[in-house]
């Protein structure tokens, strides 16, 4: 029998004590989806958030072999600035923790550990999906299964204007996780409030989110729910000013041949530098208010 390599910051350790609710966070978006410094400023201003919406963080990564739930803030600013971390999904978490190793998790890989840890809510920004060109490519983030097999609400801006949104909506539909858009009908774009497409389900409460949770569990369903919650009005890149920039970085990805895990991290990087930055202010605005609402979930399911 393996003991859980599992280690709780002093917070979270102090907020399970007392049955405080829970928020995890990612840590991909800081290694691999915004350059240093903002990374770590974000995700300090993102865990603050959860705090000031009556929550406490819980930001988790793998360090030299250990699942962090909770980063101190020294490991954060290590994690924020180091090189050639792993970028870790469901494939790979097993192998990084077994090699003492140390790596960020994405969407996939937090929601394994939050669920391990016992949290039942995390935000972050975006989820992976299904990319462009999947039918040749089969390019399908690890993401969505994980959100079709682990207990976790998941709080994004909607998957990536990358992405092929109603391919990635169909396969969600496959796998039986429901796509539930927060006070819109539409499903937000990420950068852009919208994005063209119908949300199969819309809730314009935290407590209804809770609920629903709650009731997949009593029937016995498997896996979590995504929640699309829309950029806030005065921080969206409009749709029609998004899309050439991401044409444009497509068409650059694929030239160079860009592949596999990759995809992502190159096409946010294209994505900041064609917009002179402003899609990373987006992004950071995102993440922020989705914290605030993850924040309002889980205080609900306490
Ligand atoms: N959304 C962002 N920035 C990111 C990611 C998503 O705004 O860095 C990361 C998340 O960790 C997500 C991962 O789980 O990208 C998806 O990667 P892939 O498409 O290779 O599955
Ligand atoms: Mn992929």
């Amino acid at each position: 029998m393996t003991t859980l390599p599992l280690t709780f910051s002093t917070e979270v350790r102090e907020a399970r004590a007392r049955g405080l609710p829970l928020v995890a966070l990612e840590s991909t978006i800081i290694t691999h989806g915004m350059p240093w410094p903002q990374n770590v400023e974000t995700a300090r201003a993102v865990e603050d958030a959860v705090r000031g919406a009556g929550a406490v963080p819980a930001t988790i990564a793998v360090l030299d072999g250990t699942v962090h739930i909770g980063l101190e803030a020294a490991d954060l600013d290590r994690l924020g600035r180091a090189e050639g971390v792993m970028k870790l999904s469901r494939a790979d978490l097993a192998v990084c923790v077994a090699q003492g190793r140390t790596g960020a998790t994405t969407v996939a890989a937090t929601m394994i550990c939050a669920h391990l840890a016992g949290i039942a809510v995390f935000a972050t920004g975006g989820i992976g999906g299904v990319h462009r060109g999947a039918e040749t490519s089969f390019d399908i983030s690890a993401d969505l299964h994980e959100l079709a097999k682990t207990p976790v609400t998941v709080v994004a801006a909607g998957a990536k204007a990358i992405l092929d949104l109603p391919k990635t909506l169909e396969v969600l539909e496959t796998l039986g996780v429901p796509v539930i858009a927060v006070g819109q009908d539409e499903l937000p774009g990420f950068w852009s409030r919208a994005s063209g497409l119908k949300a199969p389900v819309r809730m314009d409460h935290p407590q209804q989110i809770a609920a629903a949770h709650r009731m997949r569990a009593a029937l016995g369903i498997a896996g979590g729910q995504l929640v699309a919650n829309p950029i806030p009005a005065e921080a969206e890149i409009p749709r029609e000013q998004i899309l050439p920039v991401i044409e444009t970085a497509l068409d650059e990805a694929e030239a160079r041949g860009i592949a596999a895990k990759a995809v992502t991290p190159f096409l946010l990087q294209r994505i900041f530098e064609l917009t002179d930055g402003r899609s990373l202010t987006a992004n950071t605005a995102l993440v922020l208010n989705n914290a605030r609402l993850a924040a309002r979930i889980a205080a609900e399911l306490v």
